[in-house]
């Protein structure tokens, strides 16, 4: 038993699966462990029936598959398909929104409706759409008709989408090296055809259709979603939020709401408003929504939810035995949580027909009866708080503050208080003169390998006192939020002289009595969309290429194939991308050095792969060194 090793409220829960015999994500690692070293190298593949095989890279067995595959050629495969599956996600996701929005428009889903306008206008004229003579649901219906081209098109046409969001050089500059993509599903079908059995063997052929794929990702997945997100739920803005397991409350009926989709999440919590006398009359004070993971994210920057729990904690909240129902729609739901849930009086409730669990409760989430169907969702965990009432909890007492809603209409809406005419220029100013010596943006997971070194904390502590500005998205903001690094508290305690200065500066034009964070809470996954907004935003400002700015990314816990593919999206962009644990490319020394070293002279992006924290650091502090260096400041 691993003990002591992680903060407070996570390892009391994980002591307290210990002492009922319920199994945990710790438990079960030990278990693998030793974690197979083809797989870990990438070396292993099952495209075939005359597999499996497996290249030893260090020469003591095999050198080629039975069909005569290569370890780079295997490495390059198996890194393609992992990104086929996390750009399917995005792009799976962003689908189920606009198709939400056209059933909205077509007046099939009354529970939605159009939350910000401004939003829509803004996309529809970046989508280059006349709206002179026209109401507001012919506009947004040839919005979505743009978005829908982009996963139909058979005409090589550049992506809508790209043509809207991309930075122009760097558009110009796929075009120039046939990066460029048109429609996600013929990307995503061509990838999986490419890598089946027998055909690309060419290991950078397969290399530069992950950063195709990269780009599907970045603009059919990420993009989308936060520009349909936003329109039908609004863009958020800034505001103070709690986080931590400690936002349960033992006389509520919690509702844990977990994945990653807002049409759900927005739904129920609308829903357990409205029945709060309800979850009075059964005894409890009211109904307590909380976030677990993205959905966590998408609630809490435009509702103010508390952050629960990230993606480590999502079965361990289950064991506080007070949530009576935890609530998923798709992605990153471990299969562990109805196993846990049983032991509990806890409802495990899933709403999408390709998301079923054994054991938990289906109630089909569409979204034309999505107002019936949060309502039963509601009722659900009502009745199995009446269970739970008056039964011993344990719910562990931390939590934090902080600020979220860090969108980039947010920020420029702070700037243009500064200078109303060239909002960008403070922060050029200040990182011209060293005050903001660069920026990282953090995303991604907690790792169960990399979560007791508390790597992304300490990665982000070492930044700030460096004067590097972060912000973050996913379930590292949730962990920048438990550790107390999203409130002003924070740049103070943290941060070198330049970067608070800034922060105070902005804080005060902001009209708040104290600092900004020095941690900008972003959004979910997907909207490490808003981050490429503000990059682009910079870089166009400054008319250099993406790759010239002192900025970079970090995947300091990488665990989901989704977090492959926007790396590598963000590799095409042009960024150095820092990623831990060791991504699954070790085995083929071509792809090692091409997404090391020479991807660098194509898009000016490098992968960056460094397990110590302290290390990972300095490595991002050289690199935004020799890109002030080049602009001369
Ligand atoms: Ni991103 Fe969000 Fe969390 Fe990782 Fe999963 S919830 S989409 S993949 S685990 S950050
Ligand atoms: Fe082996 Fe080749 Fe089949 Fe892969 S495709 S399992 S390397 S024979």
């Amino acid at each position: 038993m691993i003990r002591d090793q992680f903060d407070k409220p996570t390892q009391a829960l994980i002591d307290r699966a210990h002492d009922l015999g319920i199994s945990t994500g710790i438990e079960r690692l030990s278990a693998q462990e030793p974690q197979c070293g083809f797989g870990q190298l990438g070396t292993c593949c099952r495209m075939c029936y005359m597999g499996p095989c497996r290249i030893d890279p260090f020469g003591n067995g095999a050198s080629a598959g039975v069909c005569g595959a290569t370890a780079d050629t295997i490495v390059c495969r198996n890194l393609l398909r992992e990104e086929v599956g996390g750009a399917a996600s995005h792009v799976g996701h962003a689908r189920h929104v606009v198709l939400t929005f056209k059933k909205m428009l077509e007046g099939k889903a009354p529970g939605y409706r159009i939350a910000d306008r401004e939003k829509l206008y803004e996309v529809a004229a970046g989508l280059g759409i006349q709206t002179d003579g026209k109401d507001e649901k012919e506009v947004a219906m040839m919005v979505v008709e743009k978005a829908l081209e982009d996963l139909s098109r058979q005409d090589e046409e550049p992506m809508n989408w790209i043509k809207l969001r991309a930075p122009r050089k760097e558009i110009d500059l796929w075009s120039k090296k046939g990066l460029m993509v048109s429609n996600a599903h013929n990307e995503i079908e061509e990838a999986m055809h490419r890598t089946s059995m027998g055909n690309d063997e060419d290991p950078v052929n397969l290399l530069l259709a992950c950063l195709k794929i990269g780009l599907v990702d970045g603009y059919a997945g990420l993009h989308m979603a936060t520009d349909f997100h936003d329109i039908l739920f609004g863009t958020p803005s800034v505001k103070k939020i709690e986080a931590n397991l400690g936002v349960l409350d033992k006389d509520m009926v919690n509702i844990a709401m977990h994945g990653h989709n807002p049409v759900l999440s927005e739904k129920i919590l609308e829903w357990s408003e409205k029945l709060s006398d309800e979850a009075k009359a059964a005894g409890a004070e009211g109904v307590n929504v909380v976030g677990v993971c993205c959905t966590g994210n998408e609630l809490t920057m435009r509702q103010g939810v508390p952050m629960a729990a990230h993606n480590l904690q999502s079965e361990l909240i289950l064991l506080t035995g007070a949530v009576d129902a935890m609530v998923v729609d798709m992605q990153c739901i471990w299969p562990s949580i109805t196993r846990i849930a049983d032991c509990f009086q806890t409802k495990v409730i899933t709403t999408e027909s390709f998301v079923k669990m054994q054991g938990a409760v289906h109630v089909a989430f569409e979204p034309e009866e999505a107002d019936r169907k949060a309502e039963d969702v509601v009722r659900l965990a009502i009745e199995a708080f009446k269970q739970r009432k008056g039964k011993d909890v344990f719910i562990p007492e931390e939590k934090s503050i902080g600020m979220v809603g860090f969108s980039v209409e947010a920020v420029l809406d702070v700037l243009k208080k500064i200078d109303a005419d060239d909002p960008l220029m403070p922060v050029i100013d200040n990182i011209k003169n060293g005050n903001i010596y660069g920026v990282v943006g953090f995303a991604g997971c907690p790792s169960i390998k990399l979560r007791n070194t508390f790597m992304t904390e300490t990665m982000v502590k070492e930044l700030l006192k460096n004067n590097v500005l972060v912000v973050t998205t996913g379930c590292t903001a949730h962990i920048c939020a438990q550790a107390g690094l999203l409130n002003s508290d924070a740049t103070e305690k943290y941060c070198g002289e330049g970067l608070k200065t800034v922060l105070k500066a902005l804080g005060k034009a902001a009209g708040l009595d104290v600092a900004l964070p020095p941690v900008w809470h972003m959004g979910s996954c997907v909207d490490n969309s808003r981050i490429a907004t503000l990059i682009k935003a910079l870089a166009e400002r400054l008319d250099v290429r993406v790759s010239q700015l002192p900025v970079a990314g970090s995947a300091p816990e990488l665990v989901q194939e989704k977090a492959v593919s926007i790396g590598t999206w963000l590799l095409a962009l042009g960024l150095m991308v820092h990623i831990a644990p060791h991504p699954r490319i070790l085995g083929s020394p071509i792809a090692t050095k091409v997404l090391t070293e020479t991807l660098e002279e194509i898009t000016g992006g490098k992968a960056f792969v460094e397990l110590d924290p302290y290390r990972a650091v300095e490595g991002l502090l050289n690199h935004i060194k020799t890109k002030r260096q080049a602009l001369g400041i």
